[in-house]
């Protein structure tokens, strides 16, 4: 600014005594909290929360169980959920049943509701876990407590100053800078005084005496050995007063709907959401600028988002080293060198803390999808068609919760899925605009959809089956624009295409998006695995992508890898959202660090997809079985050779090893401030 005065002279300037010390923060950076100015404010305030044991809690206040009482959470005859008293007895997700009641008989195992074939609405049913074959998840009432729980944070943040992204279904991200900005003037009127000369360049003054002791009574329960409290300034100021907004959330929370949860307070994603699962349950870690350093180093990189998969092993290749101490001293020349331009300067920056990932205050459902996988497969119209009532009620359902009765939002198109043998046919239409959707109409047009694919030739048996609505517009109302009647891009040629059967090369079908993947495999997006991208495809398409997820593990398998005709269960996928984008990856955002199988290390981005891989390892587990059952006596009436290593009981051997392997690494990494409440 050309009226500023020389630089020399700011050290005397009004806002603050001569000689005292002045913030390292400017006047425009505290102003650009309130504008969520995420790149450019060193201020800004992220908090991340994560429901203690979510399923087990939604169970334990559904039942009334007491808090002490162990409880775990049920799918077939797995675990997907243990409250914390259970897993004092070393119970976790990777014990099935049988294990876990031998490790406490007391244990309540709930098994999660079901919708059963043929019935309109779900519900708890005592012989769900020996009917995999006629039921199918429904994780309704854990979608409705999540919402609860959203109406009581935004809540406890004023209307105007909030922003929040859903990051899981029992997990959140909070933007509170603006919030904390508001607070910050209000305490400390100081901060409200225009700046020296009006130059927004100009330094603010250092927190007052009154801001240090607040900041005391604020700690009183940090454990601080590894952080500086003499020396304050505005950034600590303001992620304390996070911790104190978060607090008050976690304490609504409790009171009002009986959960505990765990919080992360930082000043970026990344770092809020490490400091969420730094110490559970119901606790809160916030992590101020100048501990970040030394709350990182002592991970391994690998344990960060986005890091943990194949650039994660790239990167410990390439330095030899898992730890972020060990990779600090790397410029960024070399990073970039090895790593490439941009990837080199983004993993710089990651283990700095630097985060500038922005807190989405409405992450969009692109398209709805509802399926299962049948084991043994179905043979009629009739009973497809029972499937698909549930289909439409489970999407018309969530569809609800969308805002599409309100007209918020409403999807343009409905596509089926159809899986005979190793051939998926696939119909999509148009959903009618201009008039309310309902369940009916849905079941209607899937019916129809149906109809058109049995018409084409021998589609029975059928393995699997799946249903989603795309092409989402925003608030349409009776009226529709001309926008209600186009349809862009790849929704349009679809549609236009009808039906699709191209090959792959390895003689599957193969998806136009799929296609596009193929080719697309430059850039950052080299580091994320076949596995991964085909993902993406795969949830478009409605395969059982937790199938090819796994197979891939190890061998990077592709659509209709001849694991994929083994799978049975049950697919569960919700909300699916294309998963690497080539923006997302771009950017670095793609959220592949969510969920991760024990079993095979396979990674998902949300609870609904890692349960529906779940039931894939089990369902493939009872085929190996039966397969290995098979050959062995196909072999003994053939060779009568009984030697052969692939019996029964060494497939066990392998499953049992296998067990071993699994449960999720416990973080033992230490804290740095810890505020604990309740
Ligand atoms: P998480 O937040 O990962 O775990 P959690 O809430 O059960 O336990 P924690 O206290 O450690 O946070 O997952 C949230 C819910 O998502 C969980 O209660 C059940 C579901 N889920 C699965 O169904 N399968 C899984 O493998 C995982 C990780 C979660
Ligand atoms: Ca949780
Ligand atoms: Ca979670």
């Amino acid at each position: 600014m050309s009226s500023s005065p020389p630089r020399f002279f700011r050290d005397s300037s009004p806002a603050g005594a001569p000689g005292l010390k002045r913030s390292q923060f400017t006047y425009r950076q505290l102003s650009q909290l309130a504008s969520y100015n995420a790149s450019s404010s060193p201020l800004r305030v992220i908090a991340h929360i994560d429901l203690d044991c979510f399923y087990a809690q939604a169970e334990m206040i559904r039942l009334g169980t007491p808090e002490d009482q162990p409880l775990a959470v049920q799918q077939w005859q797995g675990l997907i959920a243990v409250n914390y008293p259970a897993r004092e007895f070393g119970i976790g997700r990777h014990c099935n049943v049988t294990e876990a009641k031998k490790l406490c008989p007391k244990l309540i195992h709930q098994h999660v509701a079901t919708w059963r074939e043929g019935d309109v609405k779900w519900a708890y049913h005592d012989d769900a876990a020996a009917n995999m074959a006629t039921h199918k998840v429904s994780l309704d009432s854990y979608r409705l407590e999540s919402r609860k729980i959203m109406a009581v944070i935004k809540a406890e943040l004023p209307p105007q100053l909030q922003r929040v992204e859903k990051a899981g279904i029992d997990e959140v991200f909070l933007d509170l800078s603006a919030h904390v900005h508001t607070i910050l003037l209000e305490r400390f009127p100081e901060l409200a005084k225009p700046p020296p000369y009006d130059d927004p360049t100009e330094k603010l003054p250092r927190p007052s005496i009154y801001a240090l002791d607040w900041q005391a009574d604020a700690l009183v329960d940090l454990d601080d050995e590894h952080t500086e409290i003499d020396d304050p300034d505005w950034d600590d100021v303001a992620i304390l007063i996070g911790s104190e907004i978060v607090r008050d959330i976690r304490r609504a929370i409790r009171d009002k709907l009986g959960y505990t949860c765990a919080a992360g307070i930082a000043n970026n994603k990344m770092l809020s959401k490490l400091g969420s699962a730094h110490k559970k349950p119901n606790q809160q870690t916030v992590i101020r600028p100048r501990a970040i350093q030394h709350f990182l180093s002592d991970f391994k990189f690998t344990k960060i988002r986005n890091l943990g998969g194949k650039l994660g092993e790239q990167i410990s290749q390439t330095f030899s080293t898992e730890a972020v101490k060990d990779l600090l001293p790397v410029s960024v020349e070399q990073l970039k060198l090895k790593l490439g331009g941009d990837t080199g300067i983004w993993v710089y920056n990651t283990i700095r803390g630097i985060d500038p990932s922005e807190v989405n205050a409405r992450t969009q459902i692109k398209s709805m999808l509802s399926a299962k996988s049948f084991r043994p497969s179905i043979n009629t119209f009739e009973q497809a068609t029972k499937w698909l009532r549930i289909f439409a009620a489970d999407i018309f359902s969530r569809l609800v919760e969308e805002g599409v009765l309100e007209n918020k939002r409403r999807p343009r198109t409905i596509n089926l899925h159809h899986r005979h043998g190793a051939q998926t046919r696939s119909r999509q239409g148009p959903i009618p605009q201009g008039r309310q959707i309902d369940e009916e109409t849905l079941f209607d047009l899937a019916k129809n959809l149906l109809g058109q694919i049995v018409l084409e030739s021998r589609v029975w048996p059928c393995a699997n089956l799946s249903l989603s609505v795309g092409g989402f517009e925003e608030g349409v109302t009776g009226n529709m624009g001309i926008g209600a009647f186009l349809l862009k891009g790849d929704e349009a040629r679809a549609l236009k295409a009808g039906p699709h059967t191209s090959m792959a090369d390895d003689g599957n079908e193969l998806h136009p998006v799929e296609k596009r993947r193929r080719m697309d495999n430059g850039g950052i997006q080299r580091f994320f695995s076949k596995r991964e991208l085909s993902q993406g495809a795969n949830r478009e398409l409605g395969f059982n992508d937790a199938a090819i997820k796994c197979n891939s593990n190890g061998s990077g398998g592709t659509l209709g890898s001849p694991v994929n005709e083994m799978v049975s269960g049950e697919v569960e996928k919700k909300e699916s959202v294309l998963s690497v984008s080539e923006e997302q990856a771009n950017r670095h955002e793609h959220p592949f660090t969510a969920f991760m199988c024990s079993r095979c290390n396979a990674k998902f981005e949300s609870a609904e997809e890692h349960q529906s891989h779940q039931d894939w390892h089990f369902a493939k587990d009872l085929h190996d079985q039966e397969r290995v059952n098979s050959a062995f006596v196909t072999r003994n009436h053939q060779a009568n050779d009984a030697s052969s290593s692939s019996r029964p009981g060494s497939q066990k051997t392998g499953a049992a090893a296998d067990s071993k392997r699994r449960g999720r690494p416990k973080k033992t990494e230490r804290g740095q401030s810890k505020l604990t409440f309740g």
